[in-house]
């Protein structure tokens, strides 16, 4: 079967939309097609060389008279030549501002018919799609790409409401790559955080005031009450300050560690017993789907997509946004009971194998590019009809 020639751009810094993004273009490099990232970094999760991957750096002009050097230009310009150089098939461009856009000023460069393929990750609707300033150029994103994906229904939703899009979006969840993400033996690290009586309880994001790690900690607050616990914070961003006072003022120091951004996220997310997740929106919540594919439960909020990811009773709790007290009865239930414990980490793994598999939805968006580039269903392994 055809191979394709794809030209990725995302935000190659942390973020959940760059990780979809990246570990998407890897799998489509492994599956034989040619994948050229077109970003203003290389993206994070790309690690070494590998066969069929491409990156090429976008550099913004800083001349003079420009008091904001124009990157969305300079990135518009540069995918046009990119897919020039390249002879590329299709654009998938992630996050719709100023993806989406760039992808439809990169086509008027080449006055060519190259597909473009937008995925819609969260925020890009749901809070910047709410700006009156952004609102029609996202709309224009959307309605010029030839195919758009959003990575939940409650997204897909959001989109129709927020943008009165009318369009067909089809829906392509996060994924896990279980290669990666399984349950580690972690042991001897283990020992290094709490002792072998106590829970660990972990949050894992950018700390952004969506994610409201204020919650995290008001809920593990209630938690180490009743139970012998400690809370590890992973990740950096504005937040962090103001819930490193609120730690302090709460007399929480001893209990929770800070571990800052990090990569190995499998390894450490193995570390907890449960994974805490009360965002204020949250369009899809990639991180609880990577502490699944661990064995980790999570508690969180019932916002955005996390119902469709997170089974209520089965492979986690979830309750209003902000109601920290129902959270924290939850997080005590299940941390006190060890069947319940066991059995929801068996629904984590399966949940997370059978349902967010990296081969299942990196079909899905094969099956799209196939789609608009008018050509036959099939993977490149030829099995798929
Ligand atoms: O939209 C954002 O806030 C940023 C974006 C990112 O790059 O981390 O996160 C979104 O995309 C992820 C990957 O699809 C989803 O798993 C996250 O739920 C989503 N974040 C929000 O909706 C807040």
């Amino acid at each position: 079967m055809e191979r394709l020639k794809i030209g990725i751009t995302c935000y190659p810094s942390l973020g959940g939309s760059g990780v979809v993004a990246t570990e998407l273009g890897k799998l489509l490099a492994e599956k034989g097609h040619e994948v050229h990232f077109i970003t203003h970094s290389i993206p994070f999760r790309l690690g070494t060389f590998q066969k069929n991957i491409f990156y090429h750096e976008v550099e913004v002009n800083d001349y003079y008279v420009f008091r904001y050097p124009p990157y969305d230009l300079a990135l518009a310009t540069k995918m046009a030549q990119v897919a020039k150089m390249q002879n590329l098939d299709l654009f998938h461009v992630h996050y719709a501002v100023p993806h989406a856009v760039c992808a439809f000023l990169a086509k008027q460069i080449l006055g060519n018919d190259i597909k473009v393929v937008t995925t819609l990750h969260g925020t890009d609707i749901t809070v910047l799609g709410q700006d009156e300033s952004l609102k029609d150029l996202i709309r224009l994103g959307i309605n010029e790409s030839d195919a758009v994906t959003a990575v939940s229904r409650d997204l897909i939703n959001e989109t129709r409401k927020a943008l009165d899009i009318t369009r067909e979006i089809d829906l392509t969840y996060n994924f896990v790559d279980k290669r990666v993400y399984y349950p580690r033996d972690v042991t001897d690290l283990r020992g290094d955080f709490a002792s072998p009586d106590e829970k660990i309880l972990m949050h894992i994001s950018n700390f952004r005031p969506v994610k409201r790690v204020s919650d995290v900690v008001d809920v593990f607050a209630r938690v180490s009450q009743r139970i012998p616990s400690r809370l590890l914070l992973v990740g950096e961003g504005p937040d962090l300050p103001k819930i490193q006072a609120k730690i302090s003022e709460m007399g929480l120091d001893d209990k929770v560690r800070f571990l800052g951004k990090q990569d190995e996220i499998a390894q450490v997310i193995s570390l907890a017993d449960l994974l805490l997740l009360p965002s204020e929106k949250e369009s899809f919540g990639l991180v609880a789907l990577e502490a699944m594919a661990c064995g980790v439960p999570t508690v969180g909020s019932q916002t955005g997509g996390i119902p469709e990811l997170i089974q209520h009773g089965k492979t986690g709790f979830l309750a209003p946004v902000g109601d920290t007290v129902s959270m924290a009865d939850y997080a005590i239930r299940l941390l006190s009971d060890d069947a319940m414990v066991e059995s929801f980490r068996r629904a984590c793994l399966e949940r997370s194998c059978n349902d967010f598999s990296r081969d299942m939805i990196t079909n899905q968006y094969e099956d799209i590019y196939y789609r608009v580039l008018g050509r036959k269903v099939l993977g490149l392994d030829g099995v798929r009809g």
